[in-house]
């Protein structure tokens, strides 16, 4: 859904160095944000040797593409607590997760137009390549982790040739925590919508074995989450960077002992409690390919 570039006002840069007088090269991007977001982009950046560093704010003439959500930085509880409905151990100790700068997410999960356009094929099951024939806007599908990783690296050389990359940026892959800050979008309950008492209206928000005929659905059909995010709850699983670990030392893992990465927000073929904001069942190794995952974009601080 990369089609059009709205007239927004562009995108402020803010750089830190050690001396006031710094070469250009030895300023270092911390936070781009939109200029019309400044109040909200408010950071959290605190330096260790007060006194000893500068800050400049560039404004650069830069459009990023409109179906990405600005996101402010911001804290929030990640994972789940004890009382909360069919949690599974690994979602705690819940864990206060502070996002020093803001990032931008996509609406909807990448689509098998969008994902043909830049990897010229389409893994998703069930597309048969032969009739050519690709439904309007579903979500890909059956992509690994490695080729997800891929995706986002062809993507971010494209809009970085476009001037839509703002410095110290990429687009890539989220990390868990930046992929549950944005599905909760300042929720604290077991869906974004409210708690499992409220499960009665999951199918307003995502897909899921109960509404989906067991099959992925067209992105952005049903209701977005608080931050405008379509099908964070469900459809298809999406790829989070992080390899899969416990919460904190000694803590409770599902999996261990080989590459595990994390899948997030359930897919057209769960349960319900599958797709909870702090469920992580289950990781799966990096070449797992199938057909329950794709994946969804974000434009965040290079990593
Ligand atoms: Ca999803």
């Amino acid at each position: 859904m990369f089609t059009e570039i709205h007239s927004g006002k562009g995108v402020a840069v803010l750089y830190r160095a050690t001396k006031a007088n710094a070469a250009l090269a030895e300023w270092q991007p911390l936070h781009a944000f939109p200029a019309k977001e400044a109040a909200q982009a408010k950071t959290l950046i605190r330096s260790t040797d007060p006194g000893q560093a500068f800050f400049r704010v560039e404004h650069r003439a830069m459009e990023i593409h409109p179906d990405m959500v600005w996101v402010p930085p911001g804290q929030f509880q990640m994972g789940s607590p004890l009382e909360e409905a069919e949690r599974y151990a690994d979602e705690g100790p819940q864990q206060h997760r502070v996002l020093p700068v803001g990032f931008w997410v996509h609406k909807y999960e990448v689509t098998q137009e969008e994902y043909i356009d830049l990897m010229g094929s389409n893994p998703s099951f069930g597309y048969n390549s032969e009739a050519g024939e690709l439904a309007a806007n579903l979500p890909v599908d059956s992509v690994t982790w490695e080729e997800a990783k891929e995706y986002c690296r062809r993507l971010n050389e494209r809009e970085s040739k476009a001037g839509r990359v703002p410095p110290g940026y990429e687009y890539r892959l989220p990390t868990e925590a930046e992929w549950e800050y944005v599905a909760r979008a300042g929720t604290g309950g077991a869906y974004s919508f409210g708690n499992s008492d409220q499960v009665d209206h999951l199918s307003e928000f995502g897909w899921w074995r109960e509404n989906s005929g067991e099959t992925p659905m067209p992105v952005g059909q049903l209701a977005p989450n608080p931050w405008g995010l379509y099908d964070i709850h469900g459809n298809v699983f999406e790829w989070c960077l992080d390899d899969y670990d416990a919460y904190e030392e000694g803590g409770f893992v599902a999996f261990s002992g080989a590459d595990y990465k994390v899948i997030r927000g359930g897919s057209f073929y769960c349960p319900a409690t599958i797709l909870r904001s702090a469920c992580r069942i289950e990781p799966q190794i990096s070449d797992f390919r199938n057909w329950l995952t794709g994946l969804r974009v974000f434009l965040a601080p290079k990593r």
